[in-house]
């Protein structure tokens, strides 16, 4: 193990999770490593929430602030949560222990656009950060540290931090080395500039991340895997909604919209994607390249294809068979994966610029356009907006993909007024059910409202919607742009939680 950390200084500071973690005191805002179920710090959370525990037992509070690239594990937030050693998570969470506690109000979230969050921090939006827990891969002899299986804001949070602790952990493969592109060009507003980064797989940063020496308070040596959440077999109404939108990007290209090798791709993560990623494999656009954040099975699938020739992402989101497959050919991915920081790899200016095609999840949709990734009833967050609103603003083209039901069929995924909105009418192209497409570009909201019921509604709530259109639109003659009953608009809503179904 200590080949992996071959600079002496840091060599001289390698000690146990127990005292690393005794560098992190009540009331601090402490940031660690990790995005999508990688490359999180695998043995100091543990030790912490020990320490948060036994303070507790002691009647002594003991909570920090804890700031990540995106979703951990739970032997992060699932740990630190139950320690109830949280007092406020940002930017992105879908640990269903921890989501609980932001539910019963325990916990405060800043539920944050994932490409805001390490320019948030530089603002001096969030206050100081006073400590970092950053898994890496290796420290090299001159201290340069070669990052782990993601990035996400390690960049920002090593250069912000007042202490920093370093865990390497030698069960991510030594070959990482040179699968990372870190960007130091970002400057603060009035001192910015473009950022030079016209082709998906162009390098524009290091191969490392930089850490000053002075403030590493702490190295721990970790052997432990990445979450590598195992995938769910691809159901029916996933492969349905794959294969409506493939067709729509067969179509788009056959008008001259898009080149026959599509433009940049961007996937939110789950079986949808999955399933998309499987149903390009099979359609014959080609060369095509990914400019996403998290790269999953169906992306190692194709690049194993030969028709996807790279993917930048900031992340790697592989099952423990993906894993396998990407560690048993590690040396021939290398060029053709790329791991950038969250602000790039989620930036406005370059997914504009390279025209991504965004596909993304969402809870629901309303007639109109607007779009809820998010929320629960209105009120309960489920994850978060992660990067959806990063790429969706910004994309080419955008897709929010949903089963046009949910809860067994109790819930409709179309709803008259989305009951809260992440992605507003302005910024929605396409939304895609099991039951079908509608493509809202160039339509108004009341145009917009007919196609959706049409296309996307599940057969069962067609009716009701068409007849809510119907009396929104005689009940104002003057008010028809976007026609709504106001006090009906969240009656699907108010009935599911009064009856526990929407019809
Ligand atoms: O809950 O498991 O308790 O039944 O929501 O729903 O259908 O399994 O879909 O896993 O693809 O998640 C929007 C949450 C979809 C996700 C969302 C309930 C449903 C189930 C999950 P149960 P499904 P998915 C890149 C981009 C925001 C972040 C993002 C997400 C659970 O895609 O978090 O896009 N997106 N990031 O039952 C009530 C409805 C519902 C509903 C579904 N209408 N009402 N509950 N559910 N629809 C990644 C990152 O940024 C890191």
């Amino acid at each position: 193990m200590m080949r992996r950390i071959v600079c002496p200084t840091l060599a001289g500071r390698v000690t146990s999770a127990d005292e690393a973690a005794a560098h992190i005191r009540p009331g601090d805002s402490v940031g660690i490593s990790g995005f999508t179920g990688a490359g999180y710090p695998k043995a100091v959370p543990a030790a912490l929430a020990e320490r948060m525990r036994t303070a507790h037992e002691r009647g002594d509070e003991f909570r920090v602030q804890l700031w990540s690239g995106a979703s951990t594990a739970p032997e992060v937030d699932g740990l630190l949560a139950s320690a109830h050693g949280l007092s406020k998570r940002l930017p992105y969470n879908s640990d269903p222990t921890l989501r609980a506690l932001i539910n019963d109000g325990e916990v405060e979230y800043v539920d944050a656009h994932l490409s805001h969050s390490a320019q948030h921090m530089w603002f001096g939006f969030y206050g100081p950060l006073d400590v970092v827990v950053v898994e890496v891969t290796a420290i090299l002899p001159n201290g340069l540290l070669v990052p782990s299986s993601s990035i996400g804001n390690n960049k920002t949070w090593l250069d912000r931090a007042d202490k920093v602790i370093l865990e390497v952990n030698s069960w991510q493969p030594r070959e990482f080395e040179g699968f990372h592109d870190v960007y130091y060009g970002t400057r603060l507003p009035p001192h910015r500039a473009p950022i030079q980064l016209t082709s998906t797989m162009q390098r524009i940063g290091d191969p490392y991340l930089r850490v000053d020496p002075a403030k590493v308070v702490a190295v721990v040596q970790t052997d432990a895997p990445d979450r590598n959440t195992p995938l769910k077999p691809v159901d029916d109404n996933s492969r349905a909604m794959a294969d409506l939108l493939v067709d729509f990007l067969r179509h788009e290209v056959r008008v001259g919209r898009m080149p026959p090798s599509l433009l940049p791709l961007q996937s939110g993560v789950g079986n949808v994607a999955n399933a998309v990623m499987a149903g390009l494999v099979e359609a014959e656009f080609e060369p095509m390249t990914a400019y996403t954040e998290v790269l999953q099975d169906g992306l190692l699938d194709l690049l194993d294809s030969g028709k996807l020739t790279g993917v930048s992402a900031t992340s790697f989101g592989l099952s423990p068979d993906g894993v396998r497959r990407f560690m048993d050919a590690i040396d021939s991915y290398k060029g053709r994966i790329l791991l950038r920081s969250e602000e790039i790899s989620n930036h406005p200016e370059v997914v504009r610029r390279l025209g991504v095609i965004a596909i993304n999840g969402m809870i629901e949709a309303d007639i109109y356009g607007n779009v809820n990734s998010t929320h629960v009833m209105g009120s309960a967050i489920m994850n978060g907006i992660g990067g959806s609103g990063d790429f969706a603003r910004n994309a080419f083209l955008n897709f929010f993909v949903s089963p046009s039901t949910a809860k067994a069929g109790a819930i409709s995924s179309i709803v008259p007024f989305v009951s809260h909105v992440d992605h507003t009418e302005h910024d929605v192209h396409v939304l895609v059910t099991e039951q079908g497409l509608a493509d809202l570009r160039g339509l108004s909201p009341s145009a917009r409202a007919d196609r959706v019921i049409d296309h996307c509604a599940h057969p069962d709530f067609r009716e009701p919607l068409r007849d809510y259109v119907a009396r929104a639109r005689a009940a104002r003659p003057h008010a028809q742009h976007t026609p709504h009953l106001l006090d009906e608009a969240f009656s699907w809503h108010r009935r599911y939680l009064d009856t526990g179904s929407m019809a």
